[in-house]
């Protein structure tokens, strides 16, 4: 085992030094398990972080601006190629048993839900990327409390171990691939397990920096590349992620509800504009022209019916209501934000980001209809708060989380205070928590002793 201050050594650069040794603690751990499990010799260790999103929610399906940040929990991942091609995955939590599966271009599925669907996807993906026979690995996967990323909270656990496992299948396999590549892959394994999702967490994940917020365009340029910018977090601020505790089972089937009500508004608009194929193509036109173009409430049938050509999305049956109007509201407002955001962090203004975050909370309350009664109460007692300057709702929203933008000296205030508050309305305390912004993951160069 190794030495455990060169461990903190190495570890430091990636969590901070006051971080690293308890991380230090965790990684020993975790390569002590994997020695158990699956013998001694060399292991390669990988990570990836969740991420908390600044603005910029439901665009990035729509080729928009998003602004999210890496935070300090984050996937561990440990692998060693094995002689076969069979992906073993053993997870630290014992609630999730071992499984197994062979690697292959048509990966066989586990039951809906399971974890394993994640990892079947990304190794599905790479292999017919690869177009070649790839070898398996054993993978120990550690995303457990306090460091790893709170599963179902809207904090992306499942793009974080979709990365972590892709990094790590790539490296065992001697593939490699531009990080925008890989984000796109990665973004394509996670449609394995039936949601549409857009490319922001897998993205931010691979292309993250430290102390600063991704702003990315989610439209790739020809070439498969895509525009970004870092937004400076000052060390004057702090992130808070407030969890509602809120996890809905039928999240999957609203996301994909909402990208339908997006492909609808699509589809009506290119009658007026031939070349709109995502909503991000009337960005340009103002609201006030595209308003009147939109109806309020309709449904596939009678899209179809009037012969439009509508991208449909699993699970959506024709004659459900879709709001289109108010929906499309939220995208092209949105995008508006997330721009004004980027200016304001540019220039240091916080206290407009701040106001910036309120307003998009109330489009994705009122126009996007995310939220819940549990996520209205932490913005709006946190709103009442000195020091706070924002708070929204973030991820795709039915409940997980609120991030707050508040002064530093005033945080942990801030937490004892929304805490309270919230107890005294749903009788239960809320987890909340001061995050910053980590880097992007990948693999964790160990002193070598730490792997053998
Ligand atoms: P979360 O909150 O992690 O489920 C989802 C999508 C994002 C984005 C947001 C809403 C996936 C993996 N993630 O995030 O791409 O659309 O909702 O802004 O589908």
């Amino acid at each position: 085992m190794a030495d455990p201050q060169e461990l903190v050594s190495a570890l430091s650069p990636i969590y901070g030094s006051d971080l690293a040794v308890s991380q230090a603690e965790r990684y020993t751990r975790a390569l002590a398990l994997f020695c158990r499990r699956y013998g001694p010799g060399p292991v390669r260790v990988f990570r990836a972080p969740g991420r908390v999103n600044l603005i910029g929610e439901h665009t990035d399906y729509n080729h928009g601006f998003v602004m999210p940040v890496a935070i300090d929990r984050d996937i561990l991942l440990l692998a060693r190629p094995r002689p076969d091609a069979t992906v073993c995955l053993y997870n630290v939590e014992t609630r999730f048993p071992p499984v197994s599966f062979p690697v292959s271009s048509r990966v066989p599925s586990a039951p809906a839900g399971h974890w394993s669907n994640y990892a079947r996807g990304v190794v599905q993906r790479l292999a017919q990327e690869a177009g070649r026979p790839l070898r398996g690995m054993d993978v120990l996967v550690d995303g457990e409390a306090p460091w790893g990323v709170p599963r179902g909270s809207g904090l992306s656990s499942s793009s974080a171990l979709s990365v972590a496992l892709a990094l790590a299948f790539a490296a065992v396999n001697d593939l490699s691939f531009p990080r925008h590549h890989l984000a796109r892959l990665c973004q394509e394994a996670e449609w394995y397990t039936g949601t549409r999702g857009g490319i922001m967490d897998q993205f931010n994940a691979l292309l993250a920096r430290p102390h600063h917020a991704l702003f990315l365009d989610t439209r790739p340029r020809p070439d498969g590349t895509y525009t970004t910018a870092y937004a400076p977090l000052p060390e004057a601020y702090r992130l808070l992620v407030a969890d509602s505790g809120v996890h809905h089972d039928n999240v999957r089937g609203e996301y994909n509800l909402r990208v339908m009500e997006c492909r609808a508004g699509v589809a009506i608009l290119r009658q007026h504009f031939p070349d709109v194929t995502h909503l991000r193509d009337v960005q340009h036109i103002p609201w006030s022209a595209l308003e009147p173009l939109l109806p309020e409430v309709v449904t596939l049938q009678t899209l179809q019916e009037q012969g439009l050509v509508v991208e449909t999305v699993p699970g959506v049956a024709p004659d459900v209501p879709l709001r289109v109007r108010a929906r499309v509201r939220h995208v092209w407002t949105e995008n508006v934000r997330v721009q004004a955001a980027l200016a304001a962090m540019e220039r240091g203004d916080m206290a407009h980001l701040g106001t910036l975050m309120y307003e998009a909370h109330r489009s994705a309350r009122d126009d996007y209809e995310i939220s819940c009664a549990e996520l209205e109460t932490l913005v709006s007692a946190a709103r009442e708060l000195p020091g706070v300057l924002g708070a929204r709702l973030t991820g795709a929203g039915w409940g997980g989380c609120v991030v707050i933008l508040v002064e530093a000296s005033a945080a942990s205030a801030v937490v004892e205070r929304l805490q309270e508050r919230f107890y005294a309305v749903h009788h239960r305390v809320p987890e909340v928590f001061a995050c910053r912004a980590l880097g992007a993951g990948g693999e964790v160069n160990l002193p070598e002793k730490a792997c053998i």
